[in-house]
């Protein structure tokens, strides 16, 4: 008779292939190894370390879509995701570093970039040599990107760019920004801009609650001269950014579902061992529920995740399914870690005990790269043909 897995009643283990768990489980050995015993420290200090990204860069995991010519691993969307997975199972944080950089700046420069640029930019950052970021948000608009207020006024031989970033992740350790802003004829376009050109700085925003494992920031450009060969030559539009955010959403909701297992694993874990009333609070009905609540989403959620990389890697996913997938992970994994939190009563709120720094951080993912309702207003779109948010 088939025997039933408590921690993958579907068996998604088995609908990888042998090179997938191979990359799951290198990904896995680095962050229960390197990642995971740093953790506590770096949230409770708000401390990032940059090393962090030259030992992800040593094992691939930067850029690791984009073709080996580049610096890539040249891996399938399914293994982006299984990464997505272990880094966050550890903390959002970290999931976010990786993420922005792979997604959100080596995607970017690799579909839109000169050759020059590819060639400059991404062997660099795959290593993790160059650190990069991405601004998009500003103080004044973030849901709705298309109202950004930063200007890239045409100049002989680039542009100057003026204007503000906010809430950038990675900004104040970047050497590489890639920014949005419209052109004089009112056109949104991308730009890398170079740490140490006039104008350009990248304060850090402290006093975070959560994500505190990850450096944010601002960037402001104040004037800055972007030289013709550092602006992307042809994309043009909300396009560009998207493109980046199909990519990077794709992770968070492979990524939030990681957290939500470390949650349910250690709630699972925390009931078997606590007696109450004279026996393990596991054998109360309630906590059982909550346990089984858990494990559905859990289950469902990566059925969701694996099914949306297969049709990436096939080239079949229309962009609305990464809403639904982004929107399900972070909504489910927040529930989910509000329950662990809970059941683990006075402990789970300190932070040794993990699931209170996963809550906090899922508060944030739940938020960024499009929230829970403006995915579900995408959808909205999409099932009545009617735009909702404007
Ligand atoms: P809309 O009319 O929907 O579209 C404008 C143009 O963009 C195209 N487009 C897409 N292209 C590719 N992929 C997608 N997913 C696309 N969605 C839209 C669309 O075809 C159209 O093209 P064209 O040629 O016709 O002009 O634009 P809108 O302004 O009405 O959009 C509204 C809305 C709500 C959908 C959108 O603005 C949105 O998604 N807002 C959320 C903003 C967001 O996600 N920001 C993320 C910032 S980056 C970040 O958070 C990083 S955190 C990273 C970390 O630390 O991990
Ligand atoms: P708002 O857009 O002001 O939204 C506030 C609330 O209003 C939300 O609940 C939203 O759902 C709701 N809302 C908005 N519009 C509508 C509507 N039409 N109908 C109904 N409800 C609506 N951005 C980057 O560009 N690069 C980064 O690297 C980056 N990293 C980040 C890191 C962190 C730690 C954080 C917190 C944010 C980061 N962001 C980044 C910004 C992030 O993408 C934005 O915070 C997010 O898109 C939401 O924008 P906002 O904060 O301006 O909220």
């Amino acid at each position: 008779a088939a025997s039933f897995h408590w921690d993958d009643p579907l068996l998604l283990d088995s609908q990888l292939s042998e090179d997938e768990r191979a990359v799951r489980d290198a990904a896995q050995a680095y962050c229960r190894d390197r990642l995971a015993p740093r953790v506590l420290e770096a949230f409770r200090h708000e401390k990032t370390d940059p090393a962090i990204f030259r030992e992800m860069g040593e094992l691939g995991l930067l850029g690791a879509t984009l073709p080996e010519a580049y610096g890539g691993a040249g891996l399938n969307h399914v293994c982006y995701g299984l990464v997505a997975r272990e880094v966050e199972r550890v903390d959002s944080g970290y999931r976010s570093m990786m993420s922005v950089q792979s997604s959100l700046v080596m995607v970017p420069i690799h579909a839109f970039g000169t050759e020059a640029q590819k060639q400059k930019y991404l062997p660099k950052l795959a290593r993790g040599e160059w650190i990069g970021c991405f601004g998009l948000t500003e103080p004044n608009h973030g849901s709705d990107p298309g109202s950004l207020a930063t200007r890239a006024r045409a100049v002989q031989g680039g542009y100057v760019l003026s204007g503000a970033k906010m809430w950038i992740t990675n900004s104040p350790i970047a050497d590489v920004f890639v920014v949005w802003a419209k052109d004089d004829g009112g056109q949104i376009r991308g730009f890398i801009l170079d740490k140490g050109m006039k104008g350009l700085e990248a304060p850090a925003v402290h006093g975070k609650v959560g994500l505190r494992a990850s450096l944010t920031g601002e960037i402001v450009m104040d004037e800055v001269f972007c030289p013709e060969e550092n602006a992307f030559p042809e994309v043009r539009g909300l396009k560009g950014p998207f493109t980046c955010l199909n990519s990077a959403r794709y992770g968070i909701a492979w990524g939030a579902l990681g957290a939500a297992e470390d949650c349910f694993h250690r709630a699972r874990q925390y009931v078997l061992d606590r007696p109450q009333f004279g026996r393990p609070l596991a054998a109360n009905q309630l906590i059982q529920k909550k346990l089984a609540d858990m494990q559905t989403e859990i289950t469902l959620g990566l059925q969701g995740c694996l099914r949306l990389g297969r049709m990436k890697d096939e080239g079949t996913a229309a962009v609305e399914i990464t809403s639904i997938m982004k929107r399900n992970s972070c909504g489910k994994s927040l529930e989910i870690a509000r329950m662990a939190r809970d059941m683990m009563g006075g402990n789970g709120i300190s932070d040794e005990f993990g699931v209170a720094r996963h809550l906090v951080n899922l508060e944030v993912v739940n938020t960024y790269e499009g929230t829970h309702d403006v995915h579900a207003l995408i959808l909205g779109r999409a099932i009545t043909g009617i735009q909702a948010f404007c």
